[in-house]
């Protein structure tokens, strides 16, 4: 279905990269179209996505809805887990571990398909799907070739540009989505025709009403008797100052009570705003978020208008800064432009989506995914951004209640390693990944960490119970292990390694693998810390804390790393992607030199046997556990196997970064950009062990520098200027 509008147009000039105090902009370039969407640069206001390719007769603008998930809420019970949960324990507690994984995989397993392996989109679990495309055909008065094409992102602005000349005619567009008025708006000058068209690859009904193009659809609950969600979304295009200005919303019955009336009345009210009333406040919107950090590493570059391409080599050549920093600023875009209050965190691809299964369902991975999508929050000053997740996490309690009830006979919340926002937080369909159960404990600790840096003793109160109640649960479920009368959690994981249990036999079922001892620790410190301030609880934080105490302490194994379960058994894959173990190093704040200087060496064995590959986030992570070593070179180095082009001159895809700059697992998966920004951040100021640390992992490469408005925990705004690596100037002031 086309919807044909024909207008004629004129050359309008459009300012370039305009910043509030004109700091350094920070623009992405290309000089042709993307040919694959991981070329494309990303829009986003934390509720719609859009990812232009910047074609010149036509041009694909995937859309995407942060709210757009097939599924619905289930009943994910299994009674023979908790039915099977005694005789699991007895066998763990006799070492049989593979006794207890081989009778897990028959009993101790969510109730129904689970994230169906994955393939959510056809089982009650859902997955996040892309909302489709728009595609604007332009029409030229001939068929000239191009000449001086740019495609442009600037990060200042949240704007993305095209130009280019054709028969001596200038051409522009001019794209954002609006986070004030929650539309998108593409301005077009020089075009004599265009026309547009709205498309998805299932469950889509296209057509055109009196202003307009729609596009709506239900997707499927898989839920018998259950509805699926409905979206709604809707392009209308005016003249404006003889231009051609598309607005475009979108919505979704999982956000508002009715799209269509949502979706019309955010049109309504942009149309009669008018663009550049539309624009200045989106600029104001953005640039309130955007510009409260400044990082400039060596000397601004007078050739701002380098490629993208051209930066990089730079960076990979020379070890020019440009990149690195871009790449920083690019993690604080994105998560500003992946989130917003009120609706939902950045999922596995932040918002961005152009398929309708997605990789792993495009979901909320409770083991390491989404919380790293959160580190730069608090750190890089946007601390407003973190209150979705911490808002999704009390949205998880009921559902967490009733698995923690029906698989432990417990008290309290848990969550596991697969979520997703109907509310699943069951352990997954595969206990070899989805018996770990400390997805629950782990978020509450964001919560935690929020009140570290903003001392909000109200938001402290707020979500006391969230905390509270993520420790109950391990207080009930808790054992005692045999050898020592150690609390333990099990049956448990250290996320998706395995370890021999004898020659012969893999195992990834264990008791109090060390990631949950380090996560409940914290959990309890947390709570205990809470009820102090708040005044409270006193009796139930005594509790904790002879709990705590009958912890199983930190191991260092024989080789002098530190054990990533209680015995000191061979991982089956000792260069793994997760390093769960060292949570307590990073994000965690209970290994540090001041708190554990015994630990520190076998912390930095453990990395060196874990080695510097791995997933895009897996060298995202490593960032930051070498920042927080203190090994600003090796911090560096990762950070540098983290830019790796993802894909090769042979057309290969691997580990490391895509053309666009997104995160390459492979596939794209948005957690080690946020990673990545987080330990760049921590490379420059740490405030987890009791000070605020200058420069604590600076890279020789990087002698000369200014950052302001990074966060230090105590809700401290940190400036600094340093010169031949040693900080010259420093101001430190209340936020
Ligand atoms: C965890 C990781 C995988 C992937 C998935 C989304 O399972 O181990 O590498 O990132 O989350």
């Amino acid at each position: 279905m086309k919807w044909h509008f024909f207008g004629i147009l004129f050359l309008a000039g459009l300012v370039g990269c305009q910043t509030k105090e004109q700091s350094q902009p920070w623009n992405l370039i290309a000089t042709s179209p993307a040919q694959i969407w991981e070329e494309c640069f990303p829009l986003g206001n934390g509720h719609l996505g859009m990812m232009p390719d910047g074609g010149i007769d036509k041009e694909t603008i995937v859309l995407n809805d942060i709210t757009l998930w097939s599924g619905a809420p289930s009943d994910d019970s299994n009674p023979k887990a908790l039915e099977s949960l005694p005789e699991i324990q007895r066998l763990l507690k006799e070492g049989k571990n593979d006794e207890a994984q081989n009778l897990m995989y028959e009993t101790f397993v969510c109730g129904g398909a689970g994230s169906g392996h994955g393939q959510g989109a056809k089982v009650p679990f859902g997955c996040y799907q892309t909302l489709g495309n728009m595609t604007i055909a332009y029409h030229y008065p001939n068929d000239d070739s191009v000449t001086n094409y740019k495609r442009t992102l600037c990060l200042n602005d949240a704007i993305h540009r095209v130009s280019f000349e054709k028969s001596g005619q200038h051409y522009e567009r001019e794209a954002f989505l609006s986070r004030r008025d929650d539309v998108a708006v593409i301005r077009l000058s020089g075009v004599a025709s265009l026309s547009i068209d709205l498309s998805r690859p299932e469950k889509a009904e296209v057509f055109t009403d009196a202003d307009g193009i729609v596009m709506r659809g239900q997707l499927d609950s898989q839920v018998d008797g259950v509805e699926g969600m409905k979206y709604y979304a809707k392009a209308q295009s005016v003249t404006d100052n003889n231009e051609t200005i598309i607005y475009f919303c979108a919505a979704t019955d999982f956000m508002c009570d009715n799209p269509e009336i949502y979706v019309n009345e955010h049109l309504q009210k942009a149309i009669a705003k008018g663009f550049d009333d539309v624009k200045n406040d989106h600029l104001k919107a953005h640039h309130k978020l955007f510009d409260r950090v400044e990082l400039q590493i060596g000397e601004p570059k007078e050739k701002q208008e380098l490629t993208l391409e051209n930066h990089w080599k730079d960076f990979l050549v020379n070890d020019d800064p440009w990149l690195p920093v871009c790449y920083f600023h690019f993690g604080r875009y994105l998560l500003i432009s992946s989130t917003q209050e009120d609706l939902l965190p950045p999922n596995l691809q932040g918002l961005w989506a152009n398929t309708i299964q997605t990789p792993w369902n495009g979901d909320y991975h409770l083991n390491i995914n989404v919380q790293m999508n959160h580190w730069p929050c608090e750190v890089c000053n946007l601390s407003e951004l973190h209150l979705p997740l911490i808002r999704f996490a009390e949205g998880l309690m009921p559902s967490g209640r009733k698995t923690a009830q029906s698989f432990y006979g417990a008290r309290g919340w848990t969550a596991h390693v697969v979520c997703n926002p109907w509310g699943f937080t069951a352990p997954g369909e595969h206990p070899s990944w989805g018996a770990t159960n400390t997805g629950g404990a782990w978020l509450a600790l964001h919560a935690w960490q929020h009140y570290e840096f903003t001392q909000d003793v109200g938001f402290l109160r707020e979500v006391y119970p969230l905390m509270k109640e993520a420790a109950q649960f391990f207080l009930d479920a808790m054992i005692e292990e045999p050898e020592h009368g150690w609390l333990v959690t099990a049956p448990t994981t250290s996320p998706e390694n395995a370890f021999w249990l004898n020659d012969s036999t893999a195992v990834s079922v264990c008791m109090g693998s060390t990631m949950d001892v380090q996560i409940v620790s914290e959990l309890y410190d947390a709570v205990c810390q809470s009820a102090s301030i708040l005044g409270l609880d006193e009796a139930f934080a005594d509790s904790l804390k002879f709990a705590k105490a009958k912890f199983p302490p930190m191991q260092v194994s024989g080789e002098g790393y530190l054990q990533e379960w209680l015995k000191d058994y061979k991982e089956v894959e000792p260069q793994h992607r997760h390093v769960s173990h060292l949570f307590g190093l990073y994000p965690g704040t209970m290994l540090t030199p001041t708190k554990t200087p015994l630990l520190m060496e076998a912390c930095r064995q453990t990395l060196l046997r874990r080695g510097n590959e791995g997933t895009g986030w897996s060298r995202a992570w490593k960032i930051c556990f070498w920042a927080r070593l203190g090994d600003g070179d090796h911090a560096y180095r990762l950070l540098r196997n983290l830019l790796e082009p993802a894909i090769r001159l042979d057309g290969s895809n691997h580990a490391g970064t895509y053309p666009n700059l997104f995160c390459a697992h492979p596939p794209f998966q948005i957690d080690g950009n946020f990673g990545g920004t987080a330990g760049i951040a921590e490379m420059l100021l740490q405030s987890h062990d009791g000070k605020i640390e200058l420069l604590p992992a600076l890279p020789s490469v990087w002698k000369d520098g200014h950052f302001k408005g990074l966060c230090a925990r105590g809700n401290k705004v940190v400036e600094c200027t340093w010169k031949n690596g040693k900080v010259r100037h420093y101001v430190i002031t209340d936020r």
